[in-house]
């Protein structure tokens, strides 16, 4: 079944938003199979967005993303990539449809609440980034199902 890796920012953390914006992917229908509150170090924010590091903001964003806690989900369900995405709105909030996690809760695009793997080779790259296979539960496999 699809995965895909979901992350609150910082920003999203402080404003309580955590626990709002994960009730949206299960009242969705995906499933949370890993979710955990972490500080990420510099390394891992410098690994995670490796892709903009020629950017003029990648400094600005490591810091941003590093400057307090995040919460990070492994969410599961069928077409969960491309949906997710959909659900959380183009990256700069102005632009993102209310309705969107960044439409209804974000005005800025460097503090925009929340990341989403953007297709199947960046959600595999980045669910391994975050989560040891421990951290992942298979639901139908817990001992309560
Ligand atoms: P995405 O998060 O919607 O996939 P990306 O283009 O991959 O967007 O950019 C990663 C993150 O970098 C964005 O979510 C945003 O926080 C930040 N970012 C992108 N463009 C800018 C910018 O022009 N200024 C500041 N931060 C930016």
């Amino acid at each position: 079944m699809e995965r895909s890796f979901v992350m609150v920012k910082p920003d999203g953390v402080k404003r309580g938003l955590a626990s709002s914006i994960m009730a949206r992917f299960e009242a969705k229908g995906y499933r949370i199979c890993g979710a955990k509150l972490m500080q990420m170090s510099e390394d891992l924010a410098k690994t995670h967005y490796a892709e903009h590091k020629e950017r003029p903001f990648f400094g600005e964003l490591v810091s941003f993303i590093t400057s307090g806690p995040v919460f990070a989900m492994v969410l599961e369900g069928e077409g969960v990539i491309e949906e997710a995405r959909k659900m959380i709105g183009k990256t700069d909030p102005k632009e993102a449809a209310p309705g969107t996690i960044r439409g209804d809760y974000a005005i800025l695009k460097s503090e925009n609440i929340i990341h989403g793997s953007d297709s199947p080779e960046s959600a595999e790259r980045e669910i391994s980034l975050f989560f040891s296979s421990e951290e992942i539960i298979e639901q139908s496999s817990a001992a309560n199902v």
